[in-house]
C-alpha cells in the first residue's frame, strides 16, 4: 500500500503533475507515511527518473521545468510537516545556505536545507544565483556556524572558491565551516579549494555538519567527506 502511493508520487513528480503530486503527498501523510520516507522513497525517485531521461535526450527543458516545479511544491509540504514533527530537536548550529552565482537550480539545495532544519539546524537560505559576498554578509548577520554553497553547473564552480576567498579576505575564515556540494563538486575539488566539508547527498550532509560542529576549528583541518554511496566517512 505504502509502496504503491510512494511509486505514484515519484511518477507524478517525474511527469510534472504538480497538483496531483501535492494531493498524493497529502494522502500519504494522512496514511501516516513519514515525510522523510515520502521525500526519499517517493519524490526523489521521480527526480532521478527525469534526470536520467534528460541525460538520455528523452525529455527536454520544458519537462524538466515542470518536474522541478512539482518537486519544489512537494518539498514545501514535506518540509512543513517535518518541521512540526521535529520542532522539539535541540539546536545543532546555524547554517547559511545558497546556490552559487549564475545557478538557478534549487531542488538539491532545498532538500539539504529541509533535512538540516528537521535535524535541529537553524537554516538561512539566501536563494539562487547568490552573489559571492551575500554568503559572508548573511553569515555575519545571523552569526552562522556553517556556510554552505551548492552548484550543479560547472560554469559556476569558480564562484565556490571566490566565496571562500571573500570570507578569508574579511578575516573571518576561522569563524565559519565552509561546505560545498552539488553535481560537479567533487571531494577533490572541496579539498583543493580548502573547504571544510563535502557530502554526496542531503542525508550525508546532516552527518557531515554534525561532525564539523563537534570538531570545530574551521579552516584548520582536511575536509570532512561523507559519502553513503562509497561508504566513505572521513
Ligand atoms: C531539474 C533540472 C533543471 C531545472 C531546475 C529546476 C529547479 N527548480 O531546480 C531547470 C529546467 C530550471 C534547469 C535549468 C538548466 N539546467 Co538543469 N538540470 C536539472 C536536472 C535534470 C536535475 C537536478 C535536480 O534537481 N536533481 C535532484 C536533486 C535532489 O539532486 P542534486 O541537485 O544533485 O542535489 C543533491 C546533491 O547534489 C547534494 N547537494 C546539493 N547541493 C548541495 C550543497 C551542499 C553544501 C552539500 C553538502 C550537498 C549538496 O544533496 C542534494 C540532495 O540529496 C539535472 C541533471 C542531473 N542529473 O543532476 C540538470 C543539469 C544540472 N542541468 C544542466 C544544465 C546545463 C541546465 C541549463 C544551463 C540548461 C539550459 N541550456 O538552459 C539550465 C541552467 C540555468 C541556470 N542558469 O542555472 C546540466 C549541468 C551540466 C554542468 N555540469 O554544468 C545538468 C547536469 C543536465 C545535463 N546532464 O546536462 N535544470
Amino acid at each position: 500500500m505504502a509502496e504503491e502511493i510512494l511509486k505514484k508520487i515519484g511518477e507524478l513528480v517525474a511527469e510534472g503533475e504538480e497538483e496531483g503530486a501535492v494531493e498524493t503527498v497529502k494522502q500519504a501523510l494522512s496514511q501516516g507515511i513519514s515525510p522523510l520516507t515520502i521525500l526519499n522513497e517517493g519524490a526523489s525517485k521521480g527526480m532521478d527518473v527525469v534526470s536520467e531521461q534528460y541525460s538520455a535526450g528523452e525529455v527536454f527543458l520544458p519537462e524538466l521545468v515542470l518536474a522541478g516545479d512539482a518537486m519544489s511544491a512537494v518539498i514545501r509540504i514535506i518540509f512543513e510537516n517535518m518541521s512540526s514533527e521535529d520542532a522539539q530537536k535541540s539546536k545543532q548550529g546555524v547554517v547559511v545556505l545558497g546556490q552559487a552565482k549564475g545557478d538557478v537550480h534549487d531542488i538539491g539545495k532545498n532538500v539539504v536545507g529541509a533535512l538540516l532544519a528537521v535535524n535541529g539546524f537553524e537554516v538561512h537560505d539566501i536563494g539562487i544565483d547568490a552573489p559571492v559576498k551575500s554568503f559572508y554578509e548573511k553569515a555575519r548577520e545571523v552569526n552562522a556556524d556553517i556556510v554552505g554553497i551548492s552548484t550543479l553547473l560547472t560554469t559556476s564552480l569558480p564562484y565556490l572558491e571566490d566565496t571562500l576567498r571573500y570570507i578569508t579576505d574579511t578575516g573571518s575564515r576561522e569563524k565559519y565551516q565552509f561546505i560545498v556540494g552539488g553535481g560537479p563538486v567533487t571531494p577533490e575539488y572541496a579539498k583543493k579549494i580548502g573547504a571544510d566539508g563535502w557530502s554526496r547527498n542531503a542525508f550525508d550532509c546532516v552527518k557531515m555538519c554534525k561532525q564539523l560542529m563537534a570538531r570545530g576549528n574551521p579552516g584548520k583541518h582536511e575536509p570532512v567527506i561523507v559519502d553513503s554511496e562509497t561508504g566513505v566517512n572521513i
